[in-house]
């Protein structure tokens, strides 16, 4: 499944490197993109082994808001 989302509260190109590392950590989790400027990020997670609401805690528990949008299984 391929999620999008938005961050809001990065101030740096350090917070875009710090969130990158807590989502690779997470199993299942790959091609994590995310954009300092606009905040717009995408990731595909293997929904046997993670949920996009692990994604959403990785992130918020590093004190970043997350939206979810988009989820496409295709
Ligand atoms: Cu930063």
């Amino acid at each position: 499944m391929n999620i999008k989302f938005k961050v809001s509260g990065m101030h740096c190109n350090s917070c875009v490197m710090l969130i990158k590392g807590e989502l690779e950590d997470l199993p299942g989790v790959s091609s994590i993109e995310l954009d300092f400027k606009s905040g717009q990020g995408s990731v595909n997670i293997d929904t046997d082994l993670t949920t996009p609401d692990k994604v959403v805690t990785a992130v918020s528990d590093l004190g970043y808001k997350i939206e979810l949008g988009e989820k496409d299984n295709g």
